[in-house]
């Protein structure tokens, strides 16, 4: 048995866990935020058999896309006289980082 994380964009979130319930995958959504751009998105987590994780990565794939967001740089410390002029940079954020964890021992109780 494998754990599927999967770390997506906040508004894939929603496609992903439907698609995912509508081929019978019990799934499980957090309210997750970026280290990077301290944005919130969402991460999935579902625990499925080792033959189902090419389908669920399929899945993942299907509903989850890349986006460019714009992230304004933080101004460094300044000394009187300095001037810094902040350019926005583009990132690239998504389709979606997945992790595939094996799992020791799954008990529904
Ligand atoms: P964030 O950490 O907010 O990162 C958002 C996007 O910013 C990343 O997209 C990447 O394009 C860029 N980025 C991140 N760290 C960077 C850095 N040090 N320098 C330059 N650009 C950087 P993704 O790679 O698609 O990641 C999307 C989200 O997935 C991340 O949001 C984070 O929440 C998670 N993630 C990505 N890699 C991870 C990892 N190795 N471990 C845990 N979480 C990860």
């Amino acid at each position: 048995m494998k754990l599927v994380v999967a770390i997506v964009h906040n508004e894939d979130a929603g496609t992903l866990v439907d698609a995912l319930l509508e081929r019978e995958f019990r799934a499980t959504r957090l309210h997750s935020s970026g280290g990077f751009l301290k944005q919130s998105n969402a991460t999935v987590m579902l625990g499925v058999e080792d033959d189902e994780v090419d389908e669920v990565l399929g899945i993942v794939r299907e509903s989850c896309h890349a986006r460019t967001q714009i992230v304004n740089p933080m101004p460094p410390i300044m000394e009187p006289g300095e001037f810094f002029m902040p350019y926005p940079l583009e990132v690239e954020v998504g389709g979606a980082t997945v992790f595939v964890v094996p799992v020791e021992r799954f008990e529904r109780l």
